[in-house]
């Protein structure tokens, strides 16, 4: 998506730098240009930048997941082939951004039928990760709470989208703050969340010490609580026709307003919580075993954090992926049982 996205956006700049630069008549209308122009191009790499974002993130959950449900992905055959199918069907509905621009309605209406489809691959995905907590040995650790908060938040995301890729209601939520809502849902709760939990998962495994448990798992609730504090009152606030970017507005807003403004608060309170945490256990973290969640996965056969070599031994895979119900191979580095000479 990188690849096929990323050097669209570039090419529009450098098309706005020559615009800019020589006159040449691009987007201006001024200058003869078509700004709609402009805009296809901006979402045809916006839309999928969303994904770019979110795909890494939605690869990190079903680690967490299943090391913490002490459980095999559910489907995962089904989970894999769902990132695909995101990456190709991401790249045909960039539309849904622009019904009400003046395009076409007939375009408009494919982009719409296209963009639900995106819900499918996305919706296997979330009933994947909830059969494979179903029935497994779950602990709320850290990494483990902010991989709910994905699941949660992205949901919400998801299901306020569908309002969003729906014309008839676009017009009435275009640019205002249920669209604010929606985008953080899927950018906080998809991207940042993903984000926070593969840095708390990975964290003793790249610096070599612990974080305080305690604490992570007070931030991630304060975080949690924080956002819906922040973003829940929007959707309202949208819906009752407050427009994105206006900083007056009509007094029967204003209670909606303060409530987000006080959740946007406690979510800072949250982050500032975990930066704090985080560099106090770079200098006064308890020391990192190789495997302290017990995971399944190469990067746990080493020592934490990794030698320059990642493994002083070539390690031996005698264990199929997420394979929890076997013991860990875990051996010593540089001192490894004989079955894992090489
Ligand atoms: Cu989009």
């Amino acid at each position: 998506m990188v690849v096929l996205g990323t050097p669209v956006v570039a090419i529009t700049l450098t098309m706005v730098f020559i615009e800019r630069a020589f006159g040449i008549g691009i987007f201006d209308p001024a200058l003869g240009g078509d700004p709609i122009l402009f805009q296809h191009l901006f979402w045809f790499y916006s839309h999928p930048a969303v994904y770019i974002t979110v795909l890494p993130a939605m690869g990190v959950i079903s680690e967490v997941i299943a090391c913490f449900s002490r459980r095999r992905v559910y489907g995962y055959t089904f989970v894999a082939l769902s990132s695909l199918a995101i990456a190709v069907i991401g790249f045909f509905v960039w539309g849904h951004h622009m019904f009400v621009s003046g395009q076409s309605v007939y375009a408009g209406l494919i982009f719409s039928f296209l963009s639900f489809f995106v819900g499918i691959p996305t919706a296997i995905k979330i009933l994947n990760w909830v059969m494979t907590m179903y029935k497994g040995s779950i602990s709320l650790d850290a990494p483990m709470l902010f991989a709910l908060g994905f699941i949660g938040l992205f949901t919400i995301g998801g299901l306020t989208g569908l309002f969003l890729a729906t014309m008839a209601t676009d017009v009435h939520f275009h640019d205002t703050y249920f669209v604010v809502a929606h985008f953080h849902y899927v950018m906080v709760g998809g991207g940042v969340m993903g984000f926070f939990a593969a840095l708390h998962y990975w964290w003793p495994k790249m610096f070599g010490r612990m974080y305080p448990e305690g604490i992570a798992k007070f931030a991630a609730i304060v975080i949690f609580i924080g956002f819906h504090l922040t973003f829940l009152p929007q959707f309202q606030l949208g819906y009752l026709g407050m427009p994105r970017r206006y900083h007056v507005y009509s007094p029967e807003f204003q209670v909606l307003h303060v409530i987000s403004t006080g959740g946007a608060f406690t979510m800072a309170t949250g982050y500032f919580l975990v930066a704090g945490y985080l560099i106090w256990s770079l200098f006064k973290g308890k020391k990192a075993p190789m495997n302290p969640w017990d995971a399944r996965g190469l990067e746990w056969e080493t020592a934490s954090p990794p030698p320059t070599e990642n493994f002083l031994v070539t390690p031996v895979v005698t264990q199929e992926a997420y394979a929890f119900d076997l013991p860990s191979e875990t051996y010593v580095p540089g001192q490894p049982p004989e079955e894992h000479r090489v």
